[in-house]
């Protein structure tokens, strides 16, 4: 047995990550899945876990780790990490903001765009032949759009702040008006939903916004209203919205993020009006590699008894 700390990763991490964690410390890959009895003998050693933004990181796992210390997350969402469970036993909890937030609100501007012009179904056209028999139906005009974000953080200004160079009309929903946030507020999403043509969601995932995009919000959006989703699967009624979009109560989605990762529902696969991307908000290898030096940052800083560099508030 080496003196290394012993770390355990709870989700497949990207390879360099990965290389950095091997560098300094013993990593068990989520043996606590694959090998029960090994993660069992090696558990009382376990001093950090690493995590990522779908991991799943309950209390009765930090329940088995005696001897941890820091659970650090690749990713800016930490709805699968029990925080309150972690915070009871004194052990901190950091995350990835901020490196992320361009690309999140990129990829939001990007899918909404999408969804608008009908760009993945126009290219499925022209590969398909089909240009040679007639034009393709007209798209959705973007530019000059009633556009309201759901969750008014870091990256939904960021969203904000690209939607202002196509003259949007911008408001949002919170849980109470933020300060400084020149945009229209709604006090909730059914509300904001009857004001706009696209729908942005972007707040955290968790028990507190579980399902908050239901059915009634879906028939306030209307017909000719778009929902976007970048934040979690679990924001949406995943249900309620495959029968808003059968039955027309809204005109299409474009959604990156999914229930169940990675299975998304075959209807919503065969369905025209959607756009489907395999969450891939933070996917460029500039974003993903600040997100891993700041995963490493914040367990080197731990282990090192300096300060976090990005804790999570209680
Ligand atoms: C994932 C994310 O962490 O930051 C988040 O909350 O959902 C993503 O960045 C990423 O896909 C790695 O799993």
């Amino acid at each position: 047995m080496s003196d290394k700390i012993e770390v355990l990763a709870v989700a497949p991490l990207m390879p360099f990550l990965m290389d950095q964690l091997r560098a300094e410390y013993t990593v068990h890959d989520r043996i606590h899945v694959s090998d029960p009895d090994a993660f069992a003998a090696v558990a009382p050693r376990i001093r950090g876990v690493v995590a990522n933004g779908e991991a799943k990181v309950p209390r009765e796992l930090i329940a088995k780790l005696p001897a941890l210390e820091v659970i650090s997350v690749f990713g800016v969402g930490y709805d699968g990490v029990d925080v309150a469970a972690a915070h009871e036993r004194g052990v901190p909890v950091t995350n990835t903001p901020e490196v992320l937030n361009d690309d999140v609100a990129d990829l939001a501007i990007g899918l909404l765009l999408s969804i608008a012009r009908r760009i993945p179904q126009a290219d499925k056209f022209v590969r398909a032949g089909s240009w040679l028999n007639g034009p393709i139906p007209l798209a959705r005009k973007a530019t000059g759009a009633r556009l309201g974000i759901v969750g008014i953080g870091r990256i939904g200004q960021a969203i904000a702040d690209r939607a202002k160079a196509f003259r949007m009309d911008i408001s949002y929903t919170a849980r109470s008006p933020r300060a400084g946030v020149p945009y229209t507020y709604y006090p909730n999403a059914e509300a904001l939903a009857a004001a706009v043509d696209f729908l942005v969601v972007i707040t955290p995932g968790g028990a507190a916004t579980r399902g908050m995009i239901d059915a009634k919000v879906l028939k306030a959006l209307g017909p000719q209203g778009y929902l976007i989703n970048v934040a979690r699967g679990t924001v949406v009624d995943q249900p309620a919205l495959i029968a808003a979009l059968q039955a027309g109560d809204i005109a299409g989605a474009a959604l990156d993020v999914f229930v169940d990762e990675p299975n998304v529902p075959a209807v919503l696969r065969e369905m025209n009006n959607v756009v489907l991307t395999p969450h891939i908000g933070s996917g460029t290898r500039q974003t993903r590699e600040a997100m891993g030096q700041l995963t490493f940052d914040n367990l080197r800083a731990h282990f090192a008894g300096q300060p976090l560099l990005t804790p999570v508030a209680s």
